[in-house]
C-alpha cells in the first residue's frame, strides 16, 4: 500500500520536475532514485508529513539530488559504479587513515598536497583533512563554526586547491575525508545574519526563543558540552533580543531540523562536497541533531532518521561516498549510528570507536586490562558493511565515556576511578609521568576530560626531559602498543598527525588569543619538518616511532584476517594485564591471528593451553608477524614482554594473504 503511494508520488514529482532535469541523460540517477525513493519518502513523510508544503519540499529534495548528480564529474561517477560492484571495499585491511589540520600539517591546502609523499612513505592512504570551510577569524572552534559551507577558508586555500588535492590523492590511490558540520553554523553564517536582520524564514533555521520559558525547560535535562567556556545551552542575542540555542560554543547556533528546508540545504551541502572529490564525509556531532524537551537531546530517534535520509539521498547521487558518524556517546548508543533494525548499515558506514579509545587509555594508566576486557564486551556487534574508525588520539579531548556498570564490574567505583584517570593523565597522581591537561571540567558534575598529545600523555615528554633512556624506551613501546591494538582490532585505523614522530604538547597556542582559552590546541601541532627529518637518523626517537608504525602498517596490509568482517573473538584470560583476541580469516579456512597485548611494566605470561583447540593453530610454531620473530615460550606459556604486543600466527606469512 505504502509503496504504491511512493510510486505515484514519484511519478507526480517526475512530471513536475523542471524541463532541464528531464532532458538530461540521467539514467543511473533515476535507477537509484527508484530504488531509494520508497525509503526517502517514508522517512521524509514521518518527519515532515504534517506540513502543507510537504510535496513542494519533496520536489525540492529531488531537484537537489538531480542537480548535484548532473554536477558530478565523470571520474567520480565511474568510481561510484565501481564501488557499487565492490560493496565491501572499505572493510579491507589495506585502509589506513590519518587526521590532520591543514595549517598544522602543511600551512595550507597546497602544502598538504606537497607532503603527500610523507604520508605514503608511512603507508597512510586515507587522509582526513580537518574542516577548512570558511569560518570567522576568532570564533571558529578550529573550523567547526562554519560561516560559508561552500567556500574554503581563504587563509588555507581555494576550492580549486581542494579539487587538485582530491585529484592528487586519487592518483596516488588515497582517499579524501572531509567534514560537514551538520549540527550547527557559526553565528556569522548568512542564515544567522539574516535571522538577526529579522527575516523569519531564516530564524526558522535555528531554535530561537523570545524568552527563557522553553530554554529553562530544556536546561533541566541538557548537559553542558563546554562548561568552562560556554556554560549553558542558550545565548542571548542582543540584536534580535532573543535566545538562541547554542549547545556547543555560544557562537555555534544549532540548526533546526524540524524544518525540512534545513535538511535539504545540508543534503545539498553534503553532495556538494561529495562532488568536490570527498570519498568519505565525516558528519560532525550527529548525536545532537534532534532536540526534545525533557531529554539530553542526544541520540534521539529522529536524529537517526535524519541520518538515514542523508544516506539514502547520498546513495542516489553519489553512492560511492561513505559517511563517518562522529558520535562520541555511550557504547550501546554508538553502534546505532550504523542504522538500527537493519542487516546492513543504512546510516553511517563508519563510526568513531570512542569506547575502544577510552578503554585503551584506561589500560595504559592502570597497567591493567580489566576494564578494557569488560568494556569492550559492552560494545554491541556491528551490522554488516559497517566498520570502526579505531584511534588513540584525535583533535578532541579524551572523554572517559565508559559504562558505569563496567567500571563497577572491573572492581572500581565509577567516580573515584574517573578521578584517578584524570589525575593520572594530568600528572597530578604521584606515580604518573603523563603530561595532559584537564579539559571541560564541570564543577557541578565533577566531570572532566583530557587534552594532550599521545607522546606527552604516555610519558615521552617527561622521559626526554629527564634524559632517561629506559623511560624513553618504555614510552616508545607504549606508543607502539597502543597503535598495535588500533591496527589489529578490526576497522580502519586513524592515526593522528604528529604521533608518528612523537610530537609533544605544543603550548604555542597560549600566545594566540583566539586559541588560548581552549587547551585542545595543545595537541593540534604544527609539524616541525626538521624533527620529521630525524626519522632517517637510526636510533632517534622519531625514527623508532616512525619506522615502528610504518612496519606495522605495511604488515597489517598483508594480513587478510585484519579486514573487518566482524571476525574478532575476544579471549577471556586469567591474567588481568593482558588483552587478547583472535582475528579469523574471513575469506579462507587458514589459521587465525592471535593478538596479545601486555599493558604492564613487567613481563606477563599467557597459558596457551587455556585457549583451547583452535583448529589448526599450532602453538609450537608461533611467529610474530610484526617483528618476524618467534616469541619466548616456556612449555605452553607464552611470555609477553612489558608494554608489548604480538600478532601471532602459526603459518608462514604468505599463507595469510
Ligand atoms: C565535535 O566534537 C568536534 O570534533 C569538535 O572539535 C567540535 O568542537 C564540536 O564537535 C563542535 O562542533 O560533538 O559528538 O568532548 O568530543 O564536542 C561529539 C567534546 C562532539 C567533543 C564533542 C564532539
Amino acid at each position: 500500500m505504502y509503496e504504491q503511494l511512493s510510486h505515484s508520488l514519484l511519478n507526480e514529482i517526475l512530471d513536475e520536475l523542471k524541463p532541464e532535469l528531464r532532458r538530461q541523460d540521467l539514467r543511473h540517477f533515476y535507477t537509484r532514485l527508484g530504488a531509494n525513493f520508497y525509503a526517502i519518502h517514508t522517512l521524509f513523510n514521518h518527519l515532515y508529513g504534517q506540513r502543507e508544503d510537504f510535496k513542494q519540499q519533496m520536489i525540492r529534495l529531488v531537484e537537489v539530488m538531480a542537480n548535484q548528480y548532473i554536477n558530478r564529474s565523470g571520474r567520480l561517477e565511474r568510481s561510484d559504479m565501481q564501488r557499487e560492484k565492490d560493496l565491501n571495499w572499505f572493510l579491507s585491511q589495506e585502509l589506513v587513515g590519518m587526521a590532520l589540520y591543514t595549517e598544522g600539517f602543511g600551512d595550507n591546502v597546497q602544502g598538504v598536497r606537497k607532503h603527500l609523499p610523507y604520508l605514503q612513505e608511512l603507508g597512510v592512504n586515507m587522509v582526513h583533512v580537518m574542516p577548512m570551510m570558511q569560518c570567522p577569524e576568532g570564533a571558529s572552534d578550529g573550523g567547526y563554526a562554519v560561516s560559508d559551507f561552500r567556500q574554503i577558508d581563504a587563509r588555507v586555500g581555494t576550492l580549486e586547491d581542494v579539487s587538485s588535492l582530491a585529484e592528487a590523492l586519487h592518483n596516488r590511490d588515497m582517499l579524501l575525508v572531509l567534514d560537514v558540520v551538520v549540527n550547527h553554523t557559526s553565528d556569522e553564517h548568512e542564515w544567522a545574519r539574516r535571522s538577526r536582520n529579522g527575516e523569519r524564514q531564516y530564524q526558522d533555521y535555528y531554535y530561537i526563543f523570545d524568552n527563557r520559558d522553553l530554554p529553562d525547560m530544556f536546561e533541566e535535562t541538557l548537559p553542558e558540552i563546554f562548561p568552562e567556556t560556554s556554560p549553558g545551552n542558550f545565548t542571548w542575542d542582543e540584536t534580535m533580543e532573543k535566545w538562541v540555542m547554542t549547545v556547543f560554543h555560544n557562537y555555534q547556533w544549532d540548526l533546526n531540523y524540524s524544518n525540512p528546508v534545513v535538511l535539504i540545504e545540508m543534503i545539498d551541502i553534503i553532495l556538494f562536497w561529495a562532488n568536490q572529490g570527498a570519498d568519505v564525509v565525516r558528519l560532525d556531532a550527529v548525536a545532537f541533531l534532534w532536540k526534545k524537551i525533557g531529554t539530553t537531546s542526544q541520540n534521539e530517534r529522529e536524529a537517526h532518521l535524519l541520518l538515514q535520509l542523508m544516506k539514502d539521498c547520498c546513495q542516489v547521487t553519489a553512492p560511492g561516498v561513505l559517511f563517518i558518524a562522529e558520535a562520541i556517546v555511550a557504547p550501546v548508543e554508538i553502534t546505532k549510528y550504523f542504522g538500527e533494525d537493519a542487516v546492513i548499515a543504512k546510516e553511517c558506514e563508519i563510526a568513531y570507536n570512542a569506547t575502544f579509545m577510552a578503554l585503551l587509555w584506561d589500560a595504559c594508566c592502570t597497567q591493567n586490562a580489566n576494564l578494557l576486557n569488560r568494556g569492550i564486551r559492552s560494545l554491541p556487534d556491528k551490522l554488516d558493511r559497517a566498520t570502526w574508525l579505531n584511534y588513540v588520539r584525535s583533535h578532541d579531548d579524551i572523554g572517559l565515556g565508559f559504562d558505569d556498570r563496567d567500571i563497577v564490574a572491573a572492581g572500581y567505583s565509577p567516580s573515584a576511578h574517573r578521578q584517578f584517570l584524570v589525575e593520572y593523565l594530568t600528572g597530578v597522581y604521584d606515580d604518573s609521568d603523563a603530561r595532559g591537561q584537564p579539559f571541560g571540567q564541570n564543577l557541578k558534575t565533577g566531570d572532566a576530560r583530557i587534552s594532550g598529545s599521545l607522546a606527552s600523555l604516555i610519558g615521552l615528554e617527561v622521559a626526554i626531559e629527564q634524559n632517561d633512556e629506559a623511560r624513553i624506551d618504555k614510552a616508545i613501546s607504549r606508543i607502539l602498543l597502543m597503535y598495535g591494538m588500533v591496527l589489529s582490532f578490526g576497522g580502519i585505523p586513524l592515526l593522528y598527525y604528529g604521533d608518528e614522530i612523537g610530537t609533544l604538547n605544543d603550548c604555542g597556542y597560549l600566545q594566540d588569543k583566539n586559541k588560548s582559552g581552549d587547551n585542545r590546541w595543545v595537541h593540534r601541532p604544527h609539524i616541525d619538518w626538521e624533527k620529521a627529518e630525524k626519522r632517517r637518523e637510526q636510533g632517534s626517537v622519531e625514527q623508532r616511532i616512525f619506522d615502528g608504525l610504518k612496519k606495522m602498517i605495511a604488515v597489517r596490509k598483508t594480513i587478510r584476517a585484519f579486514a573487518d568482517f566482524n571476525n574478532r573473538e575476544l579471549i577471556e584470560l586469567a591474567n588481568p594485564h593482558l588483552f587478547a583476541f583472535w582475528r579469523t580469516n574471513p575469506f579462507a579456512a587458514g589459521s587465525p591471528v592471535l593478538v596479545v597485548a601486555n599493558f604492564d611494566d613487567a613481563p606477563q605470561y599467557l597459558d596457551l593451553s587455556s585457549l583451547g583447540n583452535r583448529g589448526l593453530f599450532q602453538f609450537s610454531g608461533l611467529m610474530d608477524l610484526y617483528s618476524g620473530e618467534s616469541p619466548a615460550l616456556f612449555k605452553d606459556q607464552l611470555v609477553v614482554p612489558p608494554f608489548h604486543f604480538y600478532w601471532l600466527t602459526d603459518e608462514r606469512p604468505e599463507m595469510l594473504m
